[in-house]
């Protein structure tokens, strides 16, 4: 039974980066890994995309064709998404057992007032992956500005 680990956290938190630092540490144990993008907005990736949302649709043209703004965009993706599970279904089949990370946006509405991504999630449990969350929060402690972090709590 294949791993789905599930890498959430507000924005800039360092989502991108644990998936390619991930990536790299379990290739390099010999562990067969895969990172699937699920964030639309991110137009370019340090680690080898194996599947990405952004070859079902893209933040750029949702903001075009539907006149939304970015965060608007990046629900309108993930529905976009849902609406299209068999594509997600397919591609991850394509991935056999392998350890699977996502590389998950960060808009704090998809996980307060939307239930797109939190549907995908069960979806990806449903085809028989064993779920875990990193949750990705406390970079901005670790930087070097450490002054004004209130605004994760706004
Ligand atoms: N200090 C520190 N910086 C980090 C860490 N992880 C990532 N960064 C830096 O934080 C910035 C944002 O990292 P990303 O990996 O793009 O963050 P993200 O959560 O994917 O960002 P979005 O996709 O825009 O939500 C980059 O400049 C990284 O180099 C960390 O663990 N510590
Ligand atoms: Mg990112």
């Amino acid at each position: 039974m294949p791993f789905a680990h599930l890498v959430v956290g507000p924005p800039g938190s360092g989502k991108s980066t644990y998936c390619d630092g991930m990536h790299q540490f379990l290739s390099a144990i010999g562990r067969k890994c895969s990172v699937v993008n699920l964030d639309p907005a991110n137009d370019r990736t340090n680690y080898p995309c194996a599947l990405d949302i952004r070859e079902l649709v893209t933040l750029e043209d949702i903001m075009v064709d539907e006149e939304l703004g970015p965060n608007g965009g990046v629900l309108y993706a993930l529905e976009e998404l849902e609406h299209n599970k068999e594509w997600l279904e397919q591609g991850l089949k394509g991935l056999g057992e392998d350890y699977v990370l996502f590389d998950c946006p960060g808009q704090v509405e998809l996980f307060t007032h939307h239930s797109s991504l939190r549907n995908i999630f069960f979806r990806i449990q449903k085809l028989g992956y064993r779920v875990r969350f990193p949750v990705r929060l406390f970079t901005v402690f670790e930087s070097q500005d450490q002054a004004d972090v209130s605004w994760i709590y706004s």
